[in-house]
Parts: structure tokens; C-alpha cells; sequence
């Protein structure tokens, strides 16, 4: 299957849902407005978007004198990729960089990493991976098998290891080694927990004043957390001060409204989109695209 194709299957119920409203009575009318923001609100896209959304939606169907689905649909897929914060930049193509990688346990940021590093080394990047997640012996195995399997440096340090010392020490080895993109993985706890706070802070402060090159801290998602994700990126971005999102598992069972909420309520861009579990499985995001397949046509895309 495709990436395309893995994101349309995933986003599949989200589009269903969408689709009975336009083809349940085919009168635009008042209840179908009210039904169409309800549907925005269950998708998980939170009632602020989903009321602005719906609104303007309207305004510009009397204007416009939108009437059949599918002017509607691709009017409201255009309208949604506006809530999605525009990404400036590309840390993982404006080199030399250093991204860190946080998020709660089973995110998918340690497979994320594998990910980008198998990419990178695709395009002749030399990426070097850092295993900042020292609390579990797991963790560093984990990643040790993604640095195998994509062919890429992982520098380690023992279990229980001070994760902002790891760091430090990954970007000595990517100075001696001329690395130009350092992918370093952090430990995640199961929900956000003060303690964890603190102690990524640290590694943010440290690899800040060690590294010679810009520093990024992106948040890992997972998309099937719904409304639960939304709550996880707050209390990151207010701890951690993030540059930018990567949601997962949207080949799941994912609503994907969530991707909307996260990135208007706190204006971050989203980098990339996870959407299965190997090494290949990994998309740049195009809001566009995403909003369309979100909730609009199937075909022609
Ligand atoms: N279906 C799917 N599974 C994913 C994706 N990304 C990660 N996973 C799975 O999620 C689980 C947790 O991933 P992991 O990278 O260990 O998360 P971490 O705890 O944040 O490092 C693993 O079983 C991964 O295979 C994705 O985009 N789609
Ligand atoms: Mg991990």
C-alpha cells in the first residue's frame, strides 16, 4: 500500500462521517451547518475551529453560490488547510541542524527517529542519532536496531545515564564526525509528568548552549489519542517552548481532526506525518492534501 494510501485508509472514517451529512438529505439548509460543526467538533477538531470553520463556510457558499458536495467539500478541505500552521522551515532539510525528540511513551519518537535517519541518509545527508532516552535499557536496544536498520551512527551511553550529558556528548561526535543533522530520541513517562519536565528542560538547555547549530524540539504525537494529544502538546509547549509537531499513526484509527486543533491552538507546523510502522512510512505533510483527505472527494486526488 501506499503512503497516500495509508493515509486515506486511515482518515477513511473521518471522511464517512463527513460524507453522510452531504449526501443524507443534499439540502443545504439550516440543520446541514449545524450538522457540518457538529461532525468538526466529533472529528476531534475542537468547537473554536469547528464553529470559524463552519461560519465562514457558509458565508462563502452564499457568496460564492457553492451548492453541490463537491464544491462544498473541496471548499471546506481549503478552508481547514488554514488552520494548519504553515511550516517555515524544515529542520530536517536546512542543515546543519539538531532536533530533539520528545513526547510520552509510545508516541513513536524513537521509531520516528529511525525514520528520518534512513531519509536523510537517502538524500546524502549525514545524519548521526543520539540515545537520549537513557532510562530504560529497552530504549537504547530499541534504537540501536533503528540505527542498524537504517544504516546510521547511534551514540549511546549506559542505562540511567544523565540524558543532558548524552547529549552533550552526541554533539562532540558530531562536530569530530562532520554530522550535519543530530536526531537525538528523549525518555517519554506515560502521561507528562512534572519530573519529566524538568528533566527535558535541561536537555534542551544544555544541547542549546553545546551545539553550534540550530536546536529544535519537536513533539511526537500520536494521532489516536484524540483530545488526549491536544492536552499532551499544551503541556509540552508550555515546558519546552516547541518548534514543531510530527503526528503518527495516522494510518490508524486516528479522527485526524486532532492534527487541526494542535497545530491552530498553538501555531505549530506540523513536519511530518507518520503512517505505519516501517522504515518507509513516513510523509512530508502538505495541508492541503491532509484537509482533503480529512474530508474531502476521494477520487481525483
Ligand atoms: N501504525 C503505526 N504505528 C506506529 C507509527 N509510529 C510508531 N508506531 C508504533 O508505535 C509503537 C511505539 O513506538 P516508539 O517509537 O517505540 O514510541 P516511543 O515510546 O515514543 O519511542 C511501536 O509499536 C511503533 O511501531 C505510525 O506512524 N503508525
Ligand atoms: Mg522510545
Amino acid at each position: 500500500m501506499g503512503l497516500r494510501d495509508s493515509l486515506m485508509k486511515g482518515l477513511s472514517r473521518s471522511r464517512e462521517a463527513i460524507s453522510e451529512i452531504f449526501y443524507m438529505g443534499g439540502e443545504v439548509d439550516e440543520s446541514f451547518w449545524e450538522d457540518l460543526e457538529d461532525t468538526l467538533v466529533m472529528g476531534d477538531m475542537g468547537a473554536e475551529v469547528a464553529m470559524q470553520v463552519t461560519d465562514d463556510l457558509r458565508e462563502q457558499a452564499a457568496r460564492e453560490g457553492l451548492r453541490t458536495a463537491r464544491q462544498l467539500r473541496e471548499a471546506l478541505a481549503q478552508r481547514l488547510s488554514q488552520e494548519l500552521t504553515p511550516a517555515k522551515r524544515d529542520p530536517f532539510r536546512a542543515l546543519p541542524s539538531c532536533v530533539l525528540f520528545v513526547g510520552i511513551n509510545g508516541a513513536g519518537k524513537t521509531t520516528t527517529v529511525g525514520k528520518l535517519a534512513s531519509e536523510a541518509l537517502n538524500l546524502g545527508i549525514k545524519p548521526l542519532i543520539g540515545a537520549g532516552d537513557t532510562f530504560r535499557a529497552a530504549a537504547i536496544e530499541q534504537l540501536q536496531v533503528w540505527g542498524e536498520r537504517s544504516g546510521v551512527e547511534v551514540i549511546t551511553r549506559e542505562r540511567g545515564a544523565d540524558p543532558a550529558s548524552v547529549c552533550y556528548e552526541v554533539i562532540d561526535e558530531a562536530e569530530k564526525r562532520g554530522s550535519e543533522l543530530v536526531l537525538i530520541d528523549t525518555a517519554g513517562r506515560l502521561h507528562t509528568s512534572p519530573e519529566l519536565m524538568r528533566e527535558l528542560a535541561k536537555v534542551v538547555n544544555v544541547t542549546r548552549k553545546r551545539a553550534n547549530m540550530p536546536v529544535w524540539v519537536v513533539l511526537v504525537v500520536d494521532a489516536t489519542t484524540g483530545q488526549n494529544g491536544l492536552n499532551q502538546a499544551r503541556e509540552f509547549n508550555q515546558a519546552l517552548d516547541l518548534d514543531g509537531l510530527i503526528v503518527t499513526k495516522l494510518d490508524g484509527t486516528a479522527k485526524g481532526g486532532i492534527v487541526v486543533a494542535i497545530s491552530h491552538e498553538l501555531k505549530l507546523p506540523i513536519w511530518r506525518i507518520g503512517v505505519g510502522e516501517g522504515i518507509d512510512d513516513l510523509q512530508p505533510f502538505d495541508a492541503l492534501e491532509f484537509s482533503r483527505a480529512l474530508v474531502g472527494e476521494t477520487e481525483g486526488l
